[in-house]
C-alpha cells in the first residue's frame, strides 16, 4: 500500500466523475490548491439514498495519484449541514446534495423586479432551519426603490433583524451596501438563493468580478423561462470564504414534514408554545392560543403569521389521504 502523505480539502465543483478540490493551504507554495481528483469506488455504494456521493462543499482527504498532478479522494468527512433536491427522472426517491457545510444561506430579494416578497422570504427561512442552516437576507436593487416602497423596505428590514437574522440593503448595478455585505461574507461557505432576476449572481460578480458570472436580463430571463444559473459551485472569494450561487429558490421548494413541527421554525413562536391551552394547538382556530394573542399584541408580526398559516395550510393538504 501506498503511505504517501494525505491532504484535507474541500470540493469546489464537480462533473459526475471528476471533482475540483482545493486543498487546504499549506507551507509548501508550490503544491497547486486545485487539485482535480476522481473517488473510489466504495463511495459510490455506501450512500444510496443519495444520487451524488461526493457534493460541492464537502470536506475531503486526497492523496495525490502518481502524476503528482491529479488526487484520489479517499475520505468525505462527516457533513455539518446540506442542501439538496429531489433527484430526476427513475431515481426521485433519492436525494441530490446541491451544497453541503454551509454556514450561511443567503435570500436574496429585489425591491422590485422581481417584486419584493416576505411571505417567499418566510419559506426559505422555515427550509434553512430545517437544515440547520444560519440564514440571511440580501434586499438587491435598492436603486429601483421608490417612495412608497420606503415603508415596506424598512418594515421587512425591521422585521428580520428583530429576529437575529442579519440583513444587507444593497444595489448591485450601483455598488451600494457591497462592502458591508463582503465582509460579512469572509472565511465562509456562502449560499446565495431566491427568485430568478433578483440579482444573485449581479451581487457575487460586485464583490468578485474576476469570478464574472454569467447575468440575464429580465426580458431574456423571461423569453427563455429559465434560470441563467444551473450548476452550483463553489467560487473562492478575495478575502477568503466561498460563495454559492444557486438557480433559485425553487429548486428546493418547501421540506416536508409533519404540520405540528412548522410552529419551532418560526422562531418568534417558540417562547409562546407551552402558553396554548391545548396542547395540540395548530395556532390557527383554537381559542386559548398564545401566539394568536401574541400576534393581537402586537409581539408577533402579523405579516409572519400570515406565512406561518399560508404554510400550515399547505403541508395539512400534503397530508390529506395519508391515513393520518
Ligand atoms: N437596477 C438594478 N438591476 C440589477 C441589480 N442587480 C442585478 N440587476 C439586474 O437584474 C438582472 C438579473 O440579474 P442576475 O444577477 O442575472 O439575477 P439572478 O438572481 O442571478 O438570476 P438567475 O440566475 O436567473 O436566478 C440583470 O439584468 C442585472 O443587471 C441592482 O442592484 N439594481
Ligand atoms: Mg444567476
Ligand atoms: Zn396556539
Amino acid at each position: 500500500m501506498s503511505s504517501s502523505p494525505t491532504y484535507e480539502g474541500r470540493v469546489l465543483r464537480s462533473t459526475g466523475s471528476w471533482y475540483e478540490v482545493q486543498v487546504d493551504p499549506v507551507d509548501d507554495p508550490d503544491m497547486p490548491r486545485v487539485v482535480d481528483s476522481r473517488i473510489r469506488g466504495k463511495f459510490r455504494l455506501d450512500e444510496t439514498d443519495v444520487t451524488n456521493p461526493v457534493a460541492v462543499g464537502d470536506r475531503v482527504t486526497i492523496r495525490y495519484n502518481e502524476d503528482d498532478e491529479t488526487g484520489m479522494i479517499i475520505d468525505i468527512h462527516e457533513r455539518q449541514n446540506r442542501l439538496s433536491r429531489r433527484a430526476a427522472g427513475r431515481r426521485v426517491n433519492q436525494e441530490h446534495i446541491i451544497v453541503s457545510n454551509i454556514d450561511r444561506a443567503w435570500a436574496v430579494q429585489a425591491v422590485q423586479q422581481p417584486p419584493l416578497n416576505p411571505a417567499f422570504v418566510d419559506r426559505f427561512l422555515v427550509m434553512a432551519g430545517v437544515h440547520d442552516i444560519p440564514a440571511g437576507l440580501v434586499i438587491n436593487k435598492m436603486d429601483l426603490m421608490d417612495d412608497e416602497q420606503q415603508a415596506e423596505v424598512a418594515d421587512v428590514v425591521a422585521r428580520y433583524e428583530a429576529l437575529d437574522y442579519p440583513v444587507y440593503c444593497t444595489s448591485a448595478t450601483a455598488q451600494a451596501g457591497i462592502s458591508d455585505w463582503h465582509a460579512a461574507l469572509r472565511d465562509q461557505v456562502n449560499v446565495v438563493t431566491g427568485p430568478s432576476g433578483a440579482g444573485k449572481s449581479s451581487l457575487i460578480n460586485a464583490i468578485a468580478p474576476d469570478l464574472d458570472i454569467e447575468t440575464k436580463s429580465i426580458s431574456e430571463q423571461t423569453q427563455k423561462g429559465r434560470h441563467t444559473t444551473t450548476f452550483a459551485a463553489l467560487h473562492p472569494l478575495p478575502d477568503g470564504g466561498h460563495i454559492v450561487d444557486t438557480p433559485g429558490v425553487r429548486e428546493f421548494g418547501i421540506v416536508e414534514m409533519h404540520p405540528a413541527d412548522l410552529c419551532h421554525f418560526f422562531v418568534e413562536f417558540v417562547p409562546y408554545l407551552d402558553a396554548c391551552k391545548f396542547d395540540d394547538c395548530t395556532h390557527d382556530h383554537e381559542p386559548g392560543c398564545a401566539v394568536k394573542n401574541a400576534v393581537d399584541e402586537g409581539a408577533i408580526h402579523p405579516a409572519r403569521y400570515e406565512s406561518y398559516l399560508s404554510i400550515l395550510y399547505s403541508l395539512q393538504d400534503g397530508m390529506e389521504g395519508t391515513g393520518r
